[in-house]
């Protein structure tokens, strides 16, 4: 599908500076010709593409709409009012922030809104699902904060094996009395019980921040429930299943939290906000307002299912029996006893297939091996791609590990990924052809 604004932009940065066009065009090709399944990523409109390279990048905003500290901002001052009016229409609720640049800036502003230096949180911890920003030693989360954590059900023999343990999450609350319980992961497949949670933190006198960055797309569709009435603080990113720019964005429905979340947003955590993205992100609310939005989440939840059935269907193992979002974890040791993350990834990314290694529930293996792979469908869903395809791509996917990384299987599924790449073209990510090899 061309889209003449990305053809041009592409041609004026290539007489100014070939050398970074060159790279540009490169990527445009990769992104065009291998399938993206990795969880996290998506492929925005040229809409929420355009709104960020515009000249809303020339100017600091430091402040609110209204309340700024430059002068020249009145029409930021309406961009930036429509992007909060359009998020609290989207998640049904009073307030947010638009302006974090990403979601561990988020979490970063909700936290010090509502934490000391030094008070205690209860959270998932990363090897299980949950994220850099929930309390890794090495991040701020874990270095200003004490993160206590909740466990899965490890018991194979449990019917919700790998699932959140609710009963131990509330045993390990009351026990710690933490100021926060958080919820909301990164390598989670299934239904996260808000409610359940809400009772849990009410239980030890905490406040319960959602992070919704994954599912933030689906739950605006209504394809997964909603973090409001339960959560006090909801984060999320816009990037995911929201299908927006790369950002962050922080909910709420109470008044004096997100009179606390915006001093903790500006001044607290950042400077001027980037008025580029802020218009990207409204743009994208909107188009996540439309009916077709819906349509476009339900099938990322249809596709995940039919992907993982279709690994199930050659042996693959998936954590917790399945999944009911966008992604899942697939254990590869059914397959191969051998066969690392690492190699899969490898492998795959040889035939065009993008993913990224995952631990699995209580993996032996370290972090930089894993015994793993999340998969995620956002991506593949936006380019068009349908149930019928997620089973010939479990295919794909098999016949590559199968091989053993063979060289000769591995360029046989990348000509078929690119078949299907071409089938499927993506609006917006073009470029003129890369004139350099790298
Ligand atoms: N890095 C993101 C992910 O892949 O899930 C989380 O921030």
């Amino acid at each position: 599908m061309h889209d003449p604004i990305s053809q041009s932009v592409n041609d004026l940065i290539r007489r100014q500076d070939p050398e970074i066009a060159d790279l540009m065009a490169h990527e445009a090709d990769r992104q065009q010709f291998t399938l993206e399944l990795i969880a996290s990523e998506n492929h925005v409109s040229p809409a929420v593409m355009h709104a960020m390279g515009t000249c809303l990048t020339n100017k600091y905003a430091e402040g609110y709409p209204g309340a700024r500290y430059y002068g020249g901002c009145e029409f930021h001052d309406r961009i930036e009012s429509l992007a909060i009016a359009r998020a609290c229409d989207l998640f049904k609720c009073r307030f947010a922030n638009v302006q974090p640049h990403s979601g561990a800036q988020a979490n970063t502003a909700a936290f010090m809104a509502v934490m000391k230096p030094g008070e205690t949180f209860a959270s998932l911890i990363l090897k299980d699902g949950g994220h850099l920003s929930h309390g890794m030693s090495l991040n701020f989360s874990g270095v200003y904060h004490k993160p206590v954590h909740y466990p899965l059900h490890y018991d194979q023999s449990h019917p919700e094996f790998e699932q959140i343990d609710y009963d131990a999450a509330m045993a390990v609350c009351t026990e710690h009395k933490p100021k926060v319980v958080m919820c909301g992961y990164s390598a989670y497949p299934r239904t996260i019980d808000f409610a359940r949670f809400r009772k849990i933190a009410d239980a030890c006198g905490a406040l319960l921040i959602a992070d919704i960055a994954h599912i933030a797309g689906l739950v605006a569709a209504g394809v997964h429930p909603s973090p409001f009435p339960h959560a006090h603080v909801v984060t999320t990113t816009t990037h995911k299943t929201l299908r927006g720019p790369r950002g962050g964005l922080i909910l709420t429905n109470e008044e004096d939290l997100i009179k606390k979340i915006n001093r903790a947003v500006f001044p607290g955590v950042q400077g001027g906000p980037l008025m580029h993205v802020i218009a990207s992100k409204a743009v994208a609310f909107g188009e996540a307002l439309r009916p077709e939005f819906k349509d476009y989440a339900r099938r990322v939840v249809a596709n995940a299912r039919a992907l993982a059935k279709g690994l199930i269907s050659r042996g693959y193992r998936i954590t917790s029996g399945g999944t009911d979002n966008h992604l899942m974890l697939v254990d590869l040791r059914p397959k191969s006893a051998d066969l690392t993350g690492h190699d899969a990834e490898n492998w795959l990314g040889k035939a065009g297939i993008v993913v990224n290694k995952n631990g699995i529930p209580n993996d032996p293996r370290p972090p930089k091996l894993t015994s793993g792979l999340r998969l995620g469908t956002p991506a593949l869903t936006t380019r068009g791609l349908s149930e019928r395809d997620m089973d010939a791509v479990a295919g794909l996917i098999d016949e590559v590990l199968a091989g053993g990384g063979d060289e000769a299987v591995c360029a046989s599924v990348r000509e078929r990924v690119r078949h299907l790449c071409e089938k499927h073209p993506l609006p917006g990510v073009e470029a003129a052809a890369p004139v350099g090899n790298l």
